[in-house]
């Protein structure tokens, strides 16, 4: 807010030099409001800023976003990037004074082929030598106005955050509430953004199959924690003895997500 005041009050002194003349100042899109008018990225990590609030939407954006579904496509711009190298890559526009969201796609008008999109940014594994259409919009997330100040950073993405789950061959089982108590470990990396654990359990119990499933919130911090988490059969009481777990769990980055499933049998001991 304080840079943009700042700049008005630049553009006005700068005016006012030139003497009542001058014509006044013509809203116009900005170069690359248009797929052919795209700014070529020539090299990575590339950063803008760019005022968008002049910028249009036309019908290559509606193509865009047959794909992803965004509230709108408002004031968008488009970027012309060839990989240099198979990378992963982050274009990234959180940094935007209003809801941007990012297309990464390729091909052209008529033939576009969308490989990621989202709120805020988006990343996807780049093949050398492959151009890709990256395009910032407005989705309207935030309810009103035409773009604003754009910030726009294409980068090499981080890699996921680190995940590393154990999951403990025995699990304690209330023999009075039918529960089943799964525990183990989990690291999750600080740099995750969200990340979830989930089990479900299976035990045949005479001719039923007792199901159940669970889930447990995860503290990403880089250490090594116990997590524990409690079963309840949806049709039955597990007993003590074997029964069958699928553990997942996932850890989310800004970029990408890290994610671990096991499959296994446990025991089941009572004792609670
Ligand atoms: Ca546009």
């Amino acid at each position: 807010m304080r840079t943009s005041r700042r700049l008005c009050a630049a553009a006005l002194a700068a005016l006012t030099i030139v003497g009542i003349s001058a014509a006044p100042a013509q809203a116009a899109p900005p170069g690359n409001d248009t797929y052919p008018g795209a700014e070529v990225i020539a090299t990575i990590p590339f950063t803008v800023s760019l005022d968008t609030s002049e910028a249009t939407t036309d019908a290559d954006d509606a193509e865009l976003n047959a794909v992803c579904g965004a509230p709108a496509m408002d004031a968008s711009v488009w970027y012309s990037f060839t990989a240099t190298a198979d990378e992963a890559y982050l274009a990234d526009a959180r940094a935007s004074s209003y809801s941007a969201g990012v297309f990464v796609a390729t091909g052209s008008p008529g033939t576009f082929s969308v490989l990621a999109c989202g709120p805020g940014g988006a990343a996807w594994q780049a093949t050398a030598g492959e151009t890709y259409s990256i395009v910032v919009i407005d989705d309207q997330i935030d309810g009103g106005g035409n773009g604003g100040a754009m910030a726009l950073t294409v980068d090499v993405a981080p890699p996921p955050p680190a995940l590393e789950v154990t999951v403990s061959p025995t699990a304690q089982f209330d023999s009075r509430t039918g529960s089943a108590l799964l525990s183990g470990t989990i690291l999750c990396g600080a740099d995750a953004d969200f990340a979830f654990l989930e089990a479900q359990l299976t035990q045949r119990v005479g001719r039923l199959l007792i199901r159940g499933f669970g889930g447990t919130e995860v503290t990403c911090d880089g250490t090594t924690r116990p997590w524990t988490l409690e079963v309840i059969g949806d049709n039955g009481l597990f007993k003590g003895g074997k029964s069958a777990t699928v553990t997942f769990a996932a850890a989310c980055g800004v970029a990408f997500c890290s994610e671990y499933l096991n499959e296994s049998t446990i025991q089941l001991r009572g004792g609670r």
